[in-house]
């Protein structure tokens, strides 16, 4: 192992940092080999510390080589520090600084890093001809000596020196203060950041950029600059960032009431990136795959995924930048408190129940997938080995849920008196989630006590209800049984405080008059409400129901858990029709399909012959003839949803059901009912595609996006027809289409249809598509990903062949994403081929990876460590793999700590 200190770090051994630095001045030599960094670092002994001060300064450090030491003017020698790989250490401080070690000193440093053959994406590093800085979680250590913790919390000055042809551009966090030119073809800028922040929020880049440039004058009257820097040749691709950002500004001031603080705002887009965008002060620093689009190159789901990592990011400045973390444990605090923000905030831009149906399908395939893992941690983990490990949909997108139910409990009022209160008492604090909610419950009046378990138990609680209505008393009694699967570490949980929000419609589909049997006569009784789910098993008896209701549960998934309530299909065709909360009717449709499903799995698993439930065929029926009244000018349902409700739960989320995953059997199962549905209704989705073209101009709006959403799912069934008419009819818009999300779609029906005659058209409309688009780094990764998710028997071998394209580059992230990771988690039938040779293959690019990109590494292993899920022969194939991959002599700490979990 490279790390052989691999070792836990426990949130109880959290202790106050030994020092404070107060202001950070940093210059930057950019050079073709090497950077110069000179570093003058402010500090004094922490005054917090009382009675455990130290005399020893430690300050981390990685991959650098120190040219020489300073204190207060004074070099030291190496009879006053030493260094190891990971740290720099002063000794004998006192004797050396008398009072100044309480009062202020000044340790100044030079050290050389070498940014061009940093491939690991973090600290200073170069993306294409670009110098540029990743320093979220630990890597600012990697550019100077620092105590690189989100509790020390400084001022920063930074010059940065570089050849001014080749860099033009020279950027830092905060204002640029001062400028000038070297009489040797170098140039120089200073950026003073006024806000004190931790030096993970820290950036610097220098490059020859271009930008737009607009203005947003906030709430108080002051006027912004805003810029979007990138490659000339991305000019025409910044608008809709740009749009996006002030929305969100103008959305932040009013539903929050932040206002940004200093005069300019700054967004880089780069190539290299391992994760979406990073939101260093002032200076956002994006993957362009974030933040560039355009009609023709970029499709609806890109454009949507651009306007809410900006606005995510923007969001931080407050939650996370202006309010940060005490430690890397309450990383949720600004993550699932941001996501629960930015979520919002395209819920107000767009369609409120379609965000909410995108939101809970990832969640509850991939989150949920997560906490059943060997991965499983708490939104609080108590310990990690390698914080990168921990950027997972469980603080992420379980942290917003945990957000999102705190609202649910108190209301929206208080909610928004507790995030107020926050914000002011904790400004340019570093803080953690117990803060956050003492803020929430100081502001509501609620004891959220019992509620805290959401942060510090991992797992998905499960919640098994059952209805009985007696008429003679006129009531409803709910039985609501709660538990939670063990996780590891965790064997036994605590009962979770859980917001049920739930309506009973009664025969024509109103919601009932919900009053709770004790409660004082007269109370308002609503027709919708939050049930306070807080014992393994509870009661709830409603009164004066005048007649058998249908329960509508777990209202707007306003719990992240698994609900169980059997109903049969014809009350889920009723909520599905009739409920008044659009999550739960799409929900019903849902699991109408999972019945189906199950059930067809069943036969297919004893051999017998398939038959579609007819109630199923009725329902696609309805919903089918409810879009096609809609296109026709009806405009009474939202089209997006109507797409929603015509697609089956994915194969990803029936694994996820499944206490043991049948690969093959849930692609067949799936597929029959698909073609069989497609079958059925062959002249309705015909209609429908028809009335969803559009001749308006292109535009990434709800209603474009819903109508091309729309149509694309009636092509993707009509695709499932054997008639050569419709592969002509996919080609055409392949062909025609003006904009890349029906581009992007056709492409993709056509490399999936498996007819023998779709074979010439996938080949030349895969060869245009290159020949088209291979200058547009982004659109080739569709191109790549487009062939890597081919259901198509052979795909394995055809994404090895890719590896050696010109166009693949196993050091770019996106690359990697965009084959090989599409790949191994969107192909299941080919990723788990009997033959285990696509865990080899996966397993020999974790290996390649380990040694250039941990993270992006460790990452990429997540398919394999879900191998206790499978049959036993798949079972004994990846876990082959696994222990291959353990057993490699230069194991990074990211790779290590995933694998060893994953073996244990
Ligand atoms: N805060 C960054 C993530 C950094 C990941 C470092 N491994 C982006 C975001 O969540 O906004
Ligand atoms: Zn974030």
């Amino acid at each position: 192992m490279r790390d052989a200190q691999a070792k836990t770090i426990y949130l109880k051994d959290y202790q106050l940092p030994a020092f404070v630095i107060e202001l950070t001045e940093l210059h930057f030599e950019l050079g073709e080999t090497a950077t110069h960094v000179r570093s003058r670092l402010h500090l004094r002994r922490n005054p917090e510390l009382l009675g455990n001060q130290q005399d020893a300064l430690r300050l981390d450090g990685q991959d650098m080589q120190l040219v020489w030491l300073k204190l207060n003017d004074q070099t030291l020698t190496e009879q006053n520090y030493s260094t190891d790989e990971e740290s720099l250490t002063v000794f004998g401080l006192s004797a050396l600084l008398g009072e100044a070690i309480d009062t202020g000193f000044v340790l100044e440093c030079e050290t050389l890093i070498k940014p061009q053959e940093n491939t690991s994406l973090e600290g200073l590093y170069k993306s294409q001809k670009m110098f540029c800085t990743q320093c979220e979680a630990e890597g600012f250590r990697k550019i100077t000596y620092y105590i690189d913790r989100p509790d020390v919390m400084a001022k920063f000055v930074t010059t940065i020196v570089a050849d001014k042809e080749r860099y033009p551009v020279l950027l830092s966090n905060g204002n640029n203060i001062a400028s000038g030119d070297l009489s040797d073809g170098r140039h120089w800028a200073t950026w003073e950041d006024p806000f004190r922040k931790p030096c993970y929020l820290f950036a610097l880049v220098a490059g020859e950029l271009r930008f737009i440039e607009d203005h947003f004058v906030t709430c108080s009257g002051r006027d912004i600059t805003l810029r979007i820097f990138v490659e000339d040749k991305d000019l025409d691709k910044c608008d809709h960032a740009m749009l996006s950002l002030k929305n969100a500004m103008r959305w932040d001031e009013e539903v929050y009431g932040r206002e940004y603080d200093l005069d300019i705002f700054m967004i880089v887009a780069v190539d290299d990136f391992n994760m979406g965008a990073m939101e260093n002060k002032g200076l956002n620093i994006f993957n362009t795959s974030c933040v560039l689009a355009n009609p023709a190159t970029t499709t609806d789901m890109a454009f949507q995924r651009v306007e809410a990592v900006v606005a995510h990011e923007y969001f931080h400045n407050w939650s996370g930048n202006r309010v940060t973390c005490r430690d890397w444990f309450q990383l949720s605090l600004k993550e699932g408190f941001t996501v629960y923000r930015d979520a919002e905030f395209s819920a107000d831009m767009g369609s409120r129940t379609v965000k909410r149906v995108e939101d809970v399908s990832f969640l509850r395939t991939q989150q949920f997938a997560e906490d059943a893992g060997p991965m499983a941690h708490p939104v609080r983990p108590d310990s990690f080995m390698e914080i990168s490990n921990f950027y997972t949909l469980t603080i992420y997108e379980k942290g917003a849920e945990v957000v999102r139910m705190i609202r649910e409990l108190i209301g929206p009022e208080n909610f928004r008196k507790g995030s107020d209160l926050y914000f002011e008492r904790h400004d340019g604090q570093a803080v953690t989630t117990e803060d956050f909610v003492l803020a929430m419950e100081e502001a509501s009046g609620t004891d959220l006590t019992q509620f805290r378990r959401w942060y510090t138990q991992a797992g998905t609680p499960q919640l098994h209800i059952t209805g009985h209505y007696d008429a003679d008393a006129q009531t409803y009694e709910l039985l609501v049984r709660q538990s939670c699967p063990p996780t590891p570490e965790q064997s036994f949980k605590e009962p979770f405080h859980i917001p049920l929000r739930m309506g009973l419609l009664d025969a024509d589909g109103y919601d009932m008059p919900l009053g709770l049997e004790g409660e004082k006569r007269g109370s308002p009784t609503l027709g919708e409400r939050v049930l306070d789910v807080t014992k393994p098993i509870q009661k709830f008896v409603f009164t004066g129901v005048t007649s058998k209701p249908v329960p509508s549960l777990l209202r707007g998934f306003s719990a992240p858990v698994k609900l169980h309530f059997d109903y049969t299909r014809d009350e889920l065709l009723f909520v599905m029709t009739r409920d008044s909360d659009g999550f739960n009717r799409w929900n019903a449709a849902q699991e109408m399909a999972i019945n189906v499903i199950h059930e067809l799995l069943e036969q297919h698993q004893q051999g017998l012959p398939l038959m579609v439930d007819e109630g199923l065929v009725r329902a696609f029926a309805d919903v089918l003839q409810s879009a096609i009244d809609d296109a026709r000018g009806a405009q009474v349902l939202d089209q997006a949803m109507l797409a929603q409700l015509l697609v089956l739960p994915s194969e990803a989320y029936l694994s996820e059901l499944a206490a043991q995953i049948d690969v093959d059997g849930i692609h067949h199962v799936r597929e029959f009912i698909a073609n069989q549905l497609a079958l059925s209704h062959v002249n309705a989705f015909a209609q429908l595609y028809t009335l969803c073209q559009s001749s308006n101009l292109y535009k990434a709006d709800a209603a474009g996006i819903a109508k091309r959403a729309l149509k694309n799912v009636c092509l993707s069934y009509l695709m499932r027809q054997p008639e050569a008419d419709w592969l002509e009819t996919c080609y055409q818009q392949y062909l025609a289409a003006e904009n890349m999300t029906d581009v992007d779609a056709a492409l993709r029906f056509l490399v999936n249809s498996r007819y023998p005659k779709a074979a010439v058209l996938r080949s030349q409309a895969l060869a245009d598509f290159y020949a088209r688009w291979k200058h547009e780094s982004l659109v080739v990764n569709q191109w790549f990903t487009v062939q890597a998710i081919a259901s198509r028997p052979g795909t394995l071998q055809h994404v090895k062949t890719l590896m050696h394209h010109e166009a693949f580059d196993m050091r770019n992230p996106n690359k990697v994403r965009s084959l090989i990771s599409a790949f191994c988690n969107t192909n299941a039938i080919n990723f788990h081929h009997v033959s285990g040779d696509a865990y080899e293959f996966l397993a020999d690019q974790v290996i390649a990876l380990n040694l250039t990109n941990p993270q992006i590494a460790s990452r990429l292993l997540t398919p394999l460590t879900r191998w206790k899920k499978f049959g036993p022969a798949r079972q004994v194939l990846m876990k082959a793999q696994l222990e291959r991959i353990a057993a490699q002599p230069e194991l990074s700490k990211d790779v290590f700590e995933v694998v060893s979990k994953s073996l244990r």
